[in-house]
């Protein structure tokens, strides 16, 4: 019986917390989204918050990495033909002056291929970790994410990335009611505004723990079988 520090309850519920049932997923931690020229430092929110998770994030990794759990890694983009782009998730972007598909400095924002697209250099995936790319923000959505989860015997999720409250705390909704348990670690996200990633760990714990539970790095790696 293991489980690890966090609120509103000890997770994972049943205490069955291994290597060989346990998923770490890292959302989204691409130059978009917390580098100098991608689409949020494009929409001129501060890229502080976003990056704030990056090194936490690490510790979580590397630990999880090296006693052999399953590492997932998303990246949020769509087709260089922008087929799968819906026509309102661009105009809305565009009239932002951020416009997904729209050349910037780092190549057009949110498009497959392209350098802001990439995952940071500081968490690039190790060859053999499954990489899902998702057009939208859930990570269930048009991707076999599940798929892979199920075929590996996944019980426990681990989530981490940015942001907080938009693809993480999607993500957790829908692992969350595909039957999943989800811990999510506070300072392993970050969003584009500090309440909101508050309030989405608020969220998180009512109604006895309704997505999951909250935790942190230290608590996540000081228990880990
Ligand atoms: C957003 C994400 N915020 N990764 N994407 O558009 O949270």
């Amino acid at each position: 019986m293991t489980t690890i520090e966090s609120t509103p309850y000890p997770w994972p519920w049943n205490g069955d917390l291994r290597p060989d049932n346990t998923a770490l997923i890292i959302i989204d931690m691409q130059t978009d989204f917390c580098g100098k020229g991608g689409y949020v430092d494009t929409m001129g929110y501060d890229l502080s918050l976003t990056r704030a998770p990056i090194e936490p994030i690490k510790t979580v990794l590397e630990a999880m990495r090296a006693k052999g759990y399953t590492i997932i890694h998303t990246r949020e983009g769509h087709r260089p033909d922008l087929s799968d782009l819906p026509a309102n998730k661009r105009w809305r972007s565009q009239r932002i002056g951020a416009g997904i598909g729209d050349p910037g400095p780092c190549g057009k924002i949110l498009v497959r291929g392209e350098p802001g697209w990439d995952i940071i250099p500081e968490l690039a995936p190790l060859e053999g970790e499954p990489i899902i790319d998702k057009p939208g923000k859930g990570s269930f959505c048009a991707t076999d994410l599940e798929l892979i989860l199920r075929l590996r015997g996944i019980d426990n999720i681990v989530l981490t990335g940015i942001t907080t409250d938009v693809c993480v705390h999607t993500t957790m909704r829908e692992a969350n009611d595909r039957g999943f348990e989800c811990v999510i670690l506070q300072d392993c996200c970050g969003a584009t505004d500090k309440s909101n990633h508050d309030a989405a760990m608020h969220m998180v714990k009512m109604q006895g723990g309704v997505f999951g539970a909250v935790s942190d790095s230290a608590s996540l790696v000081a228990a880990l079988p």
